[in-house]
């Protein structure tokens, strides 16, 4: 027993064990990621050379990098990672969280990273089962299921759909309809070219067709909910194309189906176009937008997250007017140690429990690792602050699982 503590220190101490304890152990249902089914084969992303090029690194990279960026992706993958490797492994100290997040998962996993052995790293994950890593990789990380991020417009992707295959019910299928919403025109021609008889112009006939193609695909995949993310200057309603398809096929089409629509805001797509996927910035929304959607559509179920972290406390006090609101997750930019730690401890203190804390968003499979194991520290130390302030009133188990899901599936209504 640790001495020189008074006995509220060490009751401190305890519930901070026991919060840990729960926070690590309690499984999750990973509601946002990138991974796939393994039925889509190579689709599925994972080993050391996925996790140095995903993209959160690559633009990192190019800050120490002065290779031209088309020579960069010109080369093979394994060459683009040992660059990658060099620059931010090797000739500087891994600091940032995506590098972080690669320590501590080859970590996990039992592997030797002082010596920066990359060929030896690769030589571990070429002997690794593809099932049996997968399994591992879903235990370690405690995640019992993961939504992937399902688009028709994807050809391989789609291509897998239509084949057919049977599912790992581990993997929930989510619909995600960005092309659909922001790019109708060229959407528009590819519905044609589908069986699809719609036209540019958003007729009534030409929505009707929207929903046969939003049912069919919902059917397909048996899809969670429907999702798109949007950029900063998304406003609703709006005289576009985005909004009236909102309001005219897919919210009539979640109504019917009980799905929820995920909006994603405050993407700025493509900044730097030569980084491609790396290329993407972030830009303040204005949650009105939001707003207009869960007070004018109160039928519908809506499903937020927002990018900027200055959306953050509007976000918090949009979830506590609507009902119909669920917010998720500490997204991408703001999936770093500063940033999550800030949102959820105000989640906590405006929302309550009634949120999903984390997805990982994960896109190479081993990023499970350390996407949940930081996550739940932060989620741990929040959570213990709180409930010695509650003066211990909380229940832990309970409130855990619901954070990592059980909230989610009770707003889903499944
Ligand atoms: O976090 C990411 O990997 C981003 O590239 C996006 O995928 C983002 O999460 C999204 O779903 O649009
Ligand atoms: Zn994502």
């Amino acid at each position: 027993m640790a001495t020189g503590l008074s006995a509220w220190e060490r009751k401190r101490a305890e519930l901070a064990r026991r919060v840990e304890k729960v926070v690590a152990t309690t499984p999750v249902l990973d509601i946002h990621t990138h991974l796939y089914d393994p039925a889509f084969k190579e689709l599925l992303r994972w080993g050391i050379d996925d996790l140095l090029t995903y993209h959160y690194l690559v633009a990192e990279a190019f800050c120490h990098l002065d290779a031209p960026y088309d020579k960069f992706w010109a080369l093979p993958k394994t060459r683009q990672a040992q660059l990658i490797w060099d620059a931010l492994f090797v000739r500087h100290s891994p600091v940032s969280e995506a590098c972080r997040g690669v320590l501590t998962t080859l970590k996990l996993l039992g592997l030797e990273v002082k010596r920066r052995d990359l060929p030896a790293l690769r030589r571990w994950f070429a002997q690794q089962n593809p099932e049996k890593h997968l399994t591992r990789c879903l235990g370690l990380a405690r995640v019992e299921k993961v939504c992937m991020t399902n688009s028709p417009f994807d050809d391989p992707e789609r291509t897998v759909w239509e084949r057919g295959f049977r599912r790992d019910e581990r993997f929930v299928a989510a619909l995600r309809i960005d092309p659909l919403l922001l790019d109708w025109p060229n959407t528009a021609t590819r519905l044609s070219g589908w069986g699809y008889r719609v036209g540019v112009r958003l007729s009534a006939s030409t929505i009707g067709e929207v929903r046969r193609f939003l049912a069919d695909w919902t059917k397909r995949i048996r899809a969670k909910y429907l999702m798109v993310s949007l950029p900063p200057a998304f406003a609703f309603p709006d005289g576009n194309g985005c909004a009236e398809l909102i309001e005219r096929a897919v919210l009539p089409h979640c109504r019917e189906f009980d799905l929820p629509f995920a909006v994603m805001l405050g993407v700025k797509r493509a900044v730097n176009r030569q980084l491609g996927l790396a290329g993407d910035g972030v830009g303040r929304s204005d949650l009105g937008a939001l707003q207009n959607l869960c007070a004018g559509f109160p039928e519908n179920k809506f499903l937020a997250t927002v990018l900027a972290r200055e959306n953050q406390h509007e976000l918090c006090v949009l979830a506590r007017k609507f009902r119909n609101l669920h917010i998720f997750g500490c997204w991408w930019f703001t999936n770093v140690p500063t940033v999550a730690e800030e949102m959820t401890r105000m989640r906590l203190e405006l929302v309550g429990l009634s949120l999903t804390a984390q997805q990982s968003d994960a896109r190479v499979l081993e990023q499970l690792l350390y996407k949940w194991t930081h996550f739940r520290e932060i989620l741990a130390r929040a959570l213990s602050d709180k409930y010695a302030d509650l003066l211990r009133a909380g229940e832990i188990e309970r409130d855990v699982k619901d954070l990592f899901g059980g909230a989610f599936e009770r707003f889903c209504g499944t």
